[in-house]
């Protein structure tokens, strides 16, 4: 059976058979925490130092060609070391949207390999249109809960997940320690490739959502019903349709991601020996 049939058949088999790859390439046999960098946060990785490993994510079984500028596809293995604690990181560099429309398990084919590779710990970073209008452009926001618009689930058969905290409560309050200034909100997953309309907006402010972006929620979740603590931080990169008049521009959003990636990367690389 080819890797790609596994991953819709069995994806969790696909996914150990990945993290199995993953420690014979990176001869690291062991991760213990995953980051997810989305458009935009690939600076925030370069903050966490020298890659000890790299490869491109599709060498790894199951794993697709990006389809996403910004989104480069690579995995990469970090040693992080502090205080006489060693901690191997797998970063994700881009990920696989429900907008491509190949279905929920290459979105999360990536964390679930990451759970299997031995990661406890799943950071999830988005960058996406800010709807609280107290949000500015370039703020990092910590993720509180969710609204699913696109109500698909990773997870299939009578597995009844709670989801009180899937955002970690810990984590969260680990780094409002590190960064005061950090705020968080209630982030809306909507499916795209389209933007929201004005209307679309008006809605989920009502509904108490104050993000809304592509991704990150199926990761949350698959990442969560394998017993991973989760961490969601989405960088506010436009504000969301209707809110200034202006059209939403791709380009836009690469740009307000750059500009604070390496921040947020300093910011992860001091706290992810408090994580694990
Ligand atoms: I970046 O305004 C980014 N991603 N749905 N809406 C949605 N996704 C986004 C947006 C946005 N900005």
């Amino acid at each position: 059976m080819s890797a790609t049939d596994l991953l819709y058949s069995d994806p969790l088999a696909a996914a150990t058979h990945a993290a199995a790859e993953l420690a014979k390439r990176s001869d690291i046999p062991h991760h213990d925490i995953a980051l997810v960098m989305g458009s935009g946060w690939v600076g925030a990785a370069d903050a966490l130092g020298t890659p000890t490993f790299e490869c491109d994510a599709h060498e790894l079984p199951g794993f697709s060609a990006p389809a996403v500028e910004g989104h480069s596809g690579k995995v990469r293995s970090y040693l992080i070391s502090e205080n006489g604690k060693n901690i191997r990181a797998l970063v994700f560099l881009g990920r696989t949207h429900l907008y491509e429309g190949k279905g929920v398990e290459p979105v999360v084919h990536g964390v679930r390999t990451a759970v299997q590779a031995g990661c406890k710990v799943v950071i999830l970073t988005n960058a996406c249109g800010g709807i609280n209008r107290d949000y500015s452009v370039g703020q990092p926001v910590l993720i509180r809960d969710h609204i699913s618009l696109t109500a698909v689930s990773p997870l299939s058969g009578a597995t009844f997940v709670d989801l009180t905290d899937l955002y970690s409560k810990r984590i969260r309050s680990i780094m409002k320690s590190a960064d005061s200034t950090l705020a968080e909100g209630v982030y809306v997953h909507w499916r795209g490739p389209t933007y929201e309309t004005p209307a679309e907006i008006a809605m989920m402010r009502t509904m108490g959502a104050d993000l809304v972006g592509m991704s990150t929620v199926p990761e949350a979740i698959a990442a969560h019903a394998l017993g991973a603590e989760v961490l969601g931080i989405s960088l506010v990169t436009n504000a969301a349709a209707g809110i200034t008049g202006e059209k939403l521009n791709h380009e836009e959003v690469i740009a307000a991601g750059k500009a604070a990636a390496s921040r947020m990367g300093a910011l992860l690389k001091q706290t992810i020996p408090q994580l694990i």
